[in-house]
Order: structure tokens, then sequence, then C-alpha cells
């Protein structure tokens, strides 16, 4: 029939997805200066001194917080960013993500 060359045109597409995204999560230990972890926020996070401070305070009383959610290329970076600050400093400070 005459519109045959159209069927493969109207085949049912996936959804496009929007990417998955992935929470930043900064830990709390017994050691770590709680200056430096608002430098970090700083630094890595954009974060204003008020807003780091609110952060590390989060973090230092519940144990963990969200500091940011980032494609998974960019969360793994802040990450890795963060883990190496720490070491050079020899923080025990802890960085992880999840997917949201
Ligand atoms: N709990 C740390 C302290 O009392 C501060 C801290 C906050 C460490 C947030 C890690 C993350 N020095």
């Amino acid at each position: 029939k005459p519109d045959d060359q159209f069927e493969l045109a109207v085949k049912p597409r996936a959804k496009p997805k929007r990417p998955p995204m992935y929470k930043v999560l900064m830990l709390n230990d017994d050691f770590t200066p709680m200056e430096f972890v608002v430098h970090v926020l700083e630094r890595l996070f954009g974060m204003s001194h008020a807003q780091a401070i609110e952060i590390m305070l989060t973090v230092h009383r519940k144990g963990v917080a969200v500091v940011g959610v980032f494609s998974h290329e960019i969360a793994e970076t802040k990450v890795a960013q963060v883990m190496e600050l720490a070491r050079r400093q020899q923080h025990p400070l802890q960085c992880t993500m999840e997917k949201e």
C-alpha cells in the first residue's frame, strides 16, 4: 500500500529520559576540623561562608548531609576532589555519592 514507506517512522520510541542525578554526601567524623570542612564546601561547592557553616554543622550534628546534586561525572569529580584535599591534609573526611 502507498503508506508502507512510512511505517518505520512511526515505531514507538523510547521516551527521552533525563540523565539520572547523584547526591554528593559528606560524612561526619571526630577529627576533621570544622574550618577545613567549611573551606571545602566554599571552595568545591561554591557555597557562601554562611551556607558552608550551616551545612558543615548539619553534617556534624546529623552524621551526614547532601552537599550537592550533580550528573554522574560531575559528582564523581567532586567526590574525588574532596577526598584528595582531605588526603593532602591528612584529615579522615569522607565523601560519597548516591543515585537520587
Ligand atoms: N565533627 C568534626 C569536629 O567536631 C567536624 C566535622 C564536620 C567533620 C563535618 C566532618 C564533617 N571537629
